[in-house]
Order: structure tokens, then C-alpha cells, then sequence
């Protein structure tokens, strides 16, 4: 597929997504979001694809959705944009999505980030919701996954003041799992992305799916859904060979089935 606002490449196991809206810090405008969602609703049904990088350039990873897009838009003309369905998509994307983030990560940047599964940050990047600056709030989970990643106190102060962290404070806070010098970001989400993509895709997918069932469930019910998707696995040939490699003291084959 052609796009304009993205630039898809595949490599070996995983696909790299790159924002491309270099002039306006990556703000994501509807063009761009229509287009991520395509790519990934074709990255998903390709089998040689197991992880997915998201990514965007050295000054943003983006600045957040487009301002002068949403300026003059009323509530009706928000709720008829569904926005959100585009956003639930990503969400729901079941191969694992890490977001390798330098420079801004700002408003619905900070949120595409965290709707990722994983983030590594470069030392340049700043995360924030700035929403509230320009009358508004975050709407795209902001609220939601950046207290669940860095609590209550920390998420109030962000979101009530603007204020941006840093990539080193991010990591601090739960919200980074890496920060990495500038020019290693990609190749450090490369390779995590080439980990993941070594392993055995069901599992990737229902291990995914089970980690994001904590965020809304009880432990009791969180934990029945583990069990159901651990047991699950035992009727995939791909358990067979990983246990039987194992024993044999060999690499594993894995047929994603
Ligand atoms: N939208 C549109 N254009 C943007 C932009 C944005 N978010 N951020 C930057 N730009 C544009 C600037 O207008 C400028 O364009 P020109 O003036 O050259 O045409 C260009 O990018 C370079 O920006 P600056 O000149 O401002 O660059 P600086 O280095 O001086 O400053 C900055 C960088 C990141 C501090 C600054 O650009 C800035 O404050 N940007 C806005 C950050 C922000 O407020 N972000 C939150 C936006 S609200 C929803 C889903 C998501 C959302 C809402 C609903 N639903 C599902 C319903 C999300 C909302 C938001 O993200």
C-alpha cells in the first residue's frame, strides 16, 4: 500500500511504522490515524510479521493529535469524527507493538505510546499531556494508562499542570522500560523487536492479551483468564515442539500453529 503520513518497511520477523508528518512534529491528523490502522490491519494478517516498531523522528515521536484540525470542531462534529474507534483498533491490535520514542511524546503522542505494549525512550524524549494548556483533557486514554503506569500523584501533577518528564524520569516512573542515546534507538527497539518476533506467535498473542486483562479485571477473574490461555497452548503444535526442543537440548521450530 501507498502511504503518505507513514512509512511502513518490513524486515525479518517484524515491520517498522514510521510517522511521517516531520513538518508538524508528527501531529496525528485523521489522515494519519486512517492510515496507521490500515497498515496494521494488514501487518496483523501477515504470519512473517510477529512485533510491530512504532516509531517517529529524532525531534517527535508526536506532538499530539492535530491542533488545527480539532480547533473549530463542535462536539457533534467530534462525536461524528468516532475518533475512537480508530484508537480502539490500535488498542485492540493483537501482535506486540513497541514504541521506540524520541523527542515529543505529547497529548495523543503520549497516549499512542502508551496504547503500545512496550516503550523504549531515547534521551531526547519528553512525554506529556499538555491538553490542559490549550482547554481541554486527554481523550484518548491519557487519564487512564499513564495513572495505571505512574500512579495517582504523578499522573494528577502531569495532566492538571502540563508539565513534560523526561525520558530518564519516564523511566523512572514505569512509563520506559529502556532510555537509550539517540542514535541506539531504533536499533535497540530493532532488536527487542526481533526477540519477541523469535518467539512462538500464539503465545505471543495470548500472553499479550492476558497482561492487558489486568487492567481490567479483578486478580481472581485476571487470573482464570491466564489459566484458560495457559491451557490453551497445550493444544498448539508450537508447545510441543518449544517442550520437546528443550528436552532435546535444540532450537525450537515454531510453526505459529
Ligand atoms: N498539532 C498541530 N500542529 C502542531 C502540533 C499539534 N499538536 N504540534 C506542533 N505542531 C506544528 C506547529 O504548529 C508548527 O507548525 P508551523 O507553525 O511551522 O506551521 C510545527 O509543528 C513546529 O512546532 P513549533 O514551532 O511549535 O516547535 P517548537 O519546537 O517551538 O515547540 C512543542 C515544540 C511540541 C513544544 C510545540 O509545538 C507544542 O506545544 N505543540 C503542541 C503540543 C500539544 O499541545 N499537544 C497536545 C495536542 S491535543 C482523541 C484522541 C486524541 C486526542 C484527543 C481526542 N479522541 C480519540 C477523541 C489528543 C489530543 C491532543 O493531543
Amino acid at each position: 500500500m501507498n502511504y503518505s503520513n507513514i512509512i511502513v518497511t518490513k524486515e525479518n520477523g517484524y515491520a517498522l511504522i514510521q510517522l511521517n508528518r516531520p513538518d508538524v512534529l508528527n501531529a496525528i491528523n485523521i489522515a494519519l490515524m486512517k492510515e496507521l490502522v490500515d497498515a496494521l490491519d494488514e501487518l496483523e494478517k501477515e504470519d512473517d510479521v510477529r512485533c510491530v516498531v512504532l516509531t517517529g523522528n529524532e525531534k517527535a515521536f508526536a506532538a499530539g493529535a492535530d491542533i488545527k484540525e480539532m480547533a473549530d470542531a463542535s462536539t457533534v462534529e467530534m462525536l461524528r469524527r468516532d475518533m475512537f474507534s480508530r484508537w480502539d483498533r490500535i488498542r485492540k491490535f493483537k501482535k506486540p507493538l513497541i514504541a521506540a520514542v524520541g523527542g515529543y511524546a505529547l497529548g495523543g503522542g503520549c497516549e499512542l505510546a502508551m496504547t503500545c505494549d512496550i516503550i523504549i525512550a531515547s534521551e531526547s524524549a519528553k512525554f506529556g499531556q499538555p491538553e490542559i494548556s490549550i482547554g481541554v483533557i486527554p481523550g484518548a486514554g491519557g487519564t487512564q494508562r499513564l495513572t495505571r503506569a505512574v500512579g495517582k500523584y504523578k499522573a494528577m501533577e502531569m495532566v492538571l499542570s502540563g508539565a513534560m518528564i523526561t525520558a530518564e524520569e519516564a523511566k523512572q516512573w514505569g512509563l520506559a522500560v529502556k532510555v537509550v542515546p539517540n542514535e541506539y534507538l531504533l536499533e535497540e527497539a530493532k532488536n527487542l523487536a526481533k526477540t519477541i518476533a523469535s518467539k512462538p506467535p500464539v503465545a505471543l498473542q495470548l500472553g499479550k492479551e492476558a497482561i492487558l486483562k489486568a487492567f481490567d479485571t479483578t486478580i481472581e477473574s485476571g487470573l482464570e483468564f491466564e489459566r484458560k490461555n495457559f491451557y490453551m497452548l497445550f493444544s498448539t503444535e508450537d508447545q510441543k515442539e518449544g517442550m520437546k526442543a528443550f528436552v532435546e537440548k535444540r532450537k525450537p521450530e515454531w510453526k505459529g500453529k
